[in-house]
Formats: C-alpha cells, sequence, structure tokens
C-alpha cells in the first residue's frame, strides 16, 4: 500500500512539473492519458504481470507435441507455467526431463522447475511390442525425432538448478506440495499431455491443499459423441489412454474434485487441426521475425520436419489441450462422462463418452481450425526471440 502511494505521489509530481515547464498543458484527454498511464504503471507496481495469469502446471511425456505444447504454453499471455512434470509415456521421465529441459533453455527459462515423475504405469505393465514401434516411429526413439541430447550435460543441469525438494522422488504429490506451498495465495491448473499417471497418484492421495487444484485440461483418449467408437477398435484405443487405464480411470472418476476437460484423437485428428509443409515452412522461416536461423528455427523444424517425414499431415495433439484451458472459446465442448474400459483385450484403454448434461466432464467435439492455426504460429514465430 505504502508503495502504491508513493508512486502515485510521483506520478503526479512528475505531470505537474511537466505542466509547469509548458512541456504538456492539462486538458482532459492528456488527463485521461495520463491517468491511463498512471493506473498501469500502480497495476505493475503491484502485482508482477505474471501474478495476474492464471497459474498452470504441464504434466507431459515429452515427445514431438509435448514439448511444442510446452513452446506454445510459455508464449501465452493469458497462464504462466509453475512446473513442469514427466511421466513415462513417449519417453522415459529422465530422457523427458532432458527434452523439457531443452526446450525451456531455449526459451530462456530455466527458472521453472522440473519434476521426473512416475517410471511405470499403476500396474507397472510395459507397452505393447506394436504401441512402442508406433511411439517410435511417431516421436523417435528419445522423443525429439532426431535429435539426441547429451544425457550427462541434462543431468548436470538438472541437478545444479533443480530445488533438493525435487530430488530423490518420484512421487507426483511431492512435486504438486511443493508447487502449492511455493503459491499459497492461488489455484493452480493442470494440462496433462501423458498418461494420466502422475495425475492418479495424487488423485489417491486426496490432500487437503489440493483443493486449489481447480482445473485439469487432458488429451486423451478418441470419443464420439454417442456411445462407443465404432469401426477397427484397435485404432481406436488412444496412447495416452492405453499406457495407463487404471491411472485414467481414477482421474475421470474424481471428476467432482476437478473441472476436467478432455480432448481426444476424434479431434486433434481431424484435417482442421492438420498442419501442412506451408505452414511448418512459415512458421520456422518467420521464427525469430526473419532473422538468420537461429537455435530455436532450427530446434523447430527439425521437431516439425521428422513429423512431417512420416505423415501427409502433421498433427500437434498435445497442443490442443493447452488451447483448451486458456483459449476454450476455440473449442464445442459436449457434457457427458467418460468410462474408461481396464479390462483385458482388445478394448483396454478405451474411452466411452455418454452425453448427459448434468455430467461433470467435457469433451471437444468441435475447434475452430482457421484460429487454431492462427494462434500456433503467432506463437511458435516467437520461440526463443
Ligand atoms: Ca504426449
Amino acid at each position: 500500500m505504502v508503495q502504491l502511494l508513493k508512486s502515485s505521489i510521483i506520478f503526479d509530481v512528475v505531470y505537474y512539473c511537466l505542466h509547469v515547464c509548458n512541456i504538456i498543458a492539462i486538458n482532459t484527454l492528456n488527463w485521461l492519458v495520463a491517468n491511463y498511464a498512471k493506473n498501469i504503471m500502480l497495476l505493475h507496481c503491484v502485482y508482477r504481470i505474471e501474478d495476474l495469469l492464471r497459474r498452470v502446471i504441464l504434466d507431459v511425456d515429452s515427445g514431438i507435441d509435448d514439448i511444442i505444447a510446452i513452446l506454445v504454453a510459455l508464449r501465452s499471455s493469458n497462464i504462466c507455467i509453475v512446473g513442469i512434470s514427466t511421466v513415462n509415456g513417449n519417453v522415459n521421465p529422465n530422457i523427458g526431463m532432458s527434452n523439457v529441459l531443452k526446450a525451456l533453455e531455449i526459451e530462456n527459462r530455466l527458472n521453472i522447475p522440473v519434476f521426473q515423475g512416475a517410471r511405470r504405469s499403476l500396474r507397472n505393465r510395459s507397452q505393447s511390442s506394436k504401441m512402442k514401434i508406433g511411439r517410435e516411429v511417431s516421436h523417435g526413439r528419445r522423443g525429439l525425432g532426431n535429435l539426441v541430447l547429451d544425457d550427462k550435460k541434462m543431468n548436470e543441469l538438472w541437478n545444479r538448478i533443480t530445488p533438493d525438494a525435487l530430488k530423490g522422488t518420484h512421487n507426483y504429490s511431492d512435486f504438486i506440495e511443493f508447487i502449492l506451498q511455493k503459491y499459497p495465495d492461488d489455484n493452480i491448473s493442470i494440462i496433462a499431455t501423458g498418461p494420466l499417471t502422475n495425475i492418479a497418484t495424487m488423485v489417491m492421495k486426496e490432500s487437503e491443499s489440493q483443493q486449489r487444484i481447480k482445473e485439469i485440461s487432458i488429451m486423451g483418449g478418441l470419443y464420439r459423441e454417442t456411445g462407443k467408437p465404432t469401426g477397427d477398435i484397435e485404432r481406436s484405443v488412444e496412447f495416452n489412454f492405453y499406457s495407463d487405464p487404471e491411472a485414467a480411470k481414477i482421474v475421470l472418476n474424481a471428476k467432482h474434485r476437478f473441472m476436467i476437460r478432455i480432448v481426444g484423437l476424434n479431434l486433434t485428428q481431424n484435417p482442421k487441426c492438420s498442419i501442412n509443409k506451408d505452414l511448418v515452412k512459415r512458421i520456422c522461416s518467420t521464427n525469430g521475425h526473419g532473422r538468420s536461423p537461429s537455435e530455436a528455427s532450427k530446434f523447430l523444424s527439425s521437431l516439425l520436419d521428422y513429423k512431417l517425414e512420416r505423415n501427409t499431415g502433421l498433427y500437434l495433439h498435445d497442443v490442443l489441450a493447452v488451447f483448451m484451458l486458456e483459449e476454450p472459446s476455440l473449442f464445442r465442448f459436449v457434457k457427458g462422462e467418460v468410462e474408461i474400459l481396464t479390462n483385458e483385450g482388445s478394448e483396454r484403454g478405451l474411452s466411452v463418452f455418454k452425453k448427459d448434461s448434468a455430467g461433470q466432464v467435457l469433451v471437444a467435439f468441435c475447434v475452430n481450425g482457421s484460429r487454431f492455426r492462427h494462434l500456433l504460429q503467432g506463437r511458435l514465430r516467437c520461440v526463443g526471440t
């Protein structure tokens, strides 16, 4: 309050002096402009801009689209990333940590804590060889296409910058408590773009402080507006939910505790969300606003080109989970309940949506494709600048 008063008085004195020296005249327009400037200045004095944004934790399995989602989220003017956790999925949490640190290094945001979470699914089951092959084809052996990071260097970096409280534990609840204590007055939201193992362990702990976690935005599953997916069931089982269906079930059953939004493959693989060669070229050539190729633009084009080489169109599934939290008006949501099948067999991990106006889960069924691409391009062209 004292700081506020001081700033206000200094501003008024400067304004009056400028008038006395005949530099500005005091009239209605000048007075309005000056007061607007004053209010903005005071707002900056009292709150840092990042304190006004929603605080968000990202939980990722560090494939190509997770890393792009991190870069997109870091460039948001609606949310502030306060921590990133890794989970076993596209890669293990240690390699996942290296990939995340690389993205943070490019954005000069190594002040964000990175936590290495669950190394196995709740049932400790390994992925089928078919899923492993699919995962490697989509993201490369280490999650970043053809890029290979220096493990020793990344582990040293992580050890140097990570608070001691986050070392020596893989328990996600420890990480959540650390973040909640760091921001004692704020609610926290989570964006989950990998298997839900970490989030499920948090849900099972049921601590009181978790009441400050208000919303979870999830990429997972595949949905029809009514009932079970039809056709090729194996192709309807999505990687994140397949990798840990028990965890997905636990999180979705906690719908009374958080607001849950989900986007599934039915939407992320919709042609409206496809990124073609031209858009990749535009993003990479304008990244850094057209200056000579920076480390950031080489990094981006390496990731995006890897995906494009293997597909006619490129889908950045996890980016939609970020936009779903910070730009929900991009989507049309349908309220209902989601059931995850955990029985053995080809349906294991399948997600079944039941429309219900009293339901507590919001599933995205439609997106404004042109706004999605526009936002994506705008964010990525700034990466590394
Ligand atoms: Ca992912």
